[in-house]
């Protein structure tokens, strides 16, 4: 009862993928050296870029300031078009300085907020270099303890401080807002859901909208009706994929559970969001223990295959079937979707835009890994601890 998605409904899919997923990374116990992990941003950029060759579905790469930070921004947004690809979302960073131990944009003291803001008006300047559209935020801001800080105070700064940093956009830019429920504050984090970052960005305006990152809820949280609910307000800005068993774990997306990544393809489809360049899809992973571009090429094909998925959905079916109160045979309808086997169709689908039918294996043997295990020492962390 599935349907076949056409080319060109395909072709609609571009994943960006981070900076930081190409140095090494690790958890609080321990982090692996990868050989060949890049030394600087340019080999990333260069990494980033075998993605998109061996895949055609990553043409642009975020980057996280100060660890990308490069004297030239002009030499690198021209080394990433040499490679085919280009600069995406700034990340700004206030997560890793001393100073915002009590929090960042919404700290109780005047000079620690100025610095906070002014660390994203420099990310501003830095996007009118990189051609970048995006501004993500994503604060580390919360309380250990009850009794800590006042909750509504720091929600009162928050808003002032974004509005600062809102005013100093381009007409051309937009703030993404991302909110995540723990960690590493552990009684309240201050943009802790959809809400908090819908209420700030809806008071912002129309240039802010809300970053979905899907390990940054509850376990249990129904993380479609979340797209659904921002779809139809207009306010969803972006997706941060990644996938997670336990916390914020950060693994490939659609390793823990591709059920899930295909629900919440299936209300983007719906909801107008799928191909729309306001609704960025981004990857924001970290590989551990696995090879880092091939852990990137696999995910990007895991969210394709969902894409894929979703889109051999029975729409018409699916109607009907719920304007009948039929509730058997439209959850058959949309388990018929999610049981196609959309491989053949993807290899079929790459074949005919001249890429490898076999992303995986294609890089694999094209003997990247080995030349940049060879070429590059003393390859850097990926920004965590560095
Ligand atoms: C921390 O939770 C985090 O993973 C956020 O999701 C950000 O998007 C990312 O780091 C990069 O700053
Ligand atoms: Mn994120
Ligand atoms: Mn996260």
């Amino acid at each position: 009862m599935a349907v076949t998605p056409t080319s060109a409904e395909l072709d609609r899919l571009r994943i960006e993928v981070p900076s930081w997923a190409y140095g090494n990374s690790g958890t609080r116990f321990r982090v692996f050296g990868t050989p060949g992990t890049p030394r600087d941003p340019f080999e990333k950029v260069a990494d980033a870029a075998q993605v998109h060759a061996h895949t055609g579905l990553a043409p642009t790469v975020a980057l996280h300031i100060p660890w990308d930070l490069v004297d030239d921004w002009g030499a690198l947004r021209r080394h990433a078009e040499d490679l085919g690809v280009a600069l995406g979302t700034i990340n700004s960073n206030t997560f890793q300085d001393d100073d915002y131990k009590l929090g960042s944009l919404t700290h109780v003291e005047p000079r620690i907020r100025r610095k906070a803001i002014d660390h994203h008006l420099q990310c501003i300047d830095v996007m009118r270099q990189t051609g970048s559209r995006d501004l993500k935020v994503w604060l580390a801001d919360g309380t250990n303890y009850p009794g800590q800080d006042s909750i509504r105070e720091r929600q009162d700064r928050l808003a002032e401080s974004l509005a600062e940093i809102y005013a100093a956009l381009d007409d051309d830019h937009r703030m993404v807002l991302e909110y995540k429920f723990f960690e590493p504050a552990f009684y309240h984090t201050d943009i802790p859901d959809w809400g908090t970052s819908y209420v700030h960005c809806a008071a912002l305006g129309e240039q802010a909208k809300v970053v979905l990152d899907t390990g940054h809820h509850a376990p249990g949280t129904n993380i479609e009706f979340i797209v659904a609910q921002l779809l139809r307000l207009g306010k969803l800005g972006a997706f941060d994929f990644n996938s997670r068993f336990y916390a914020d774990d950060d693994l490939m997306v659609g390793a823990a559970d591709p059920f899930q990544l295909f629900r919440i393809v299936v209300e983007l489809i719906a909801g107008g969001g799928y191909g729309d360049p306001d609704v960025q899809l981004v990857l924001d992973q970290c590989h551990n223990i696995e090879a880092k571009v091939p852990g990137q090429i696999r995910s990007v094909l895991n969210v394709q295959e969902a894409v894929a998925k979703a889109l051999s959905l029975d729409t018409a079916a699916l109607d009907a079937a719920r304007r009948a109160g039929d509730v058997l045979l439209a959850n058959e309808v949309l388990m018929d979707a999610y049981a196609t086997d959309v491989r053949p169709l993807l290899a079929e689908h790459r074949a005919s835009k001249g890429l490898p039918e076999d992303p995986m294996r294609a890089f694999l043997a094209s003997g990247y890994l080995e030349r940049i295990a060879e070429e590059r020492q003393g390859g850097v962390q990926a920004g965590w601890g560095a």
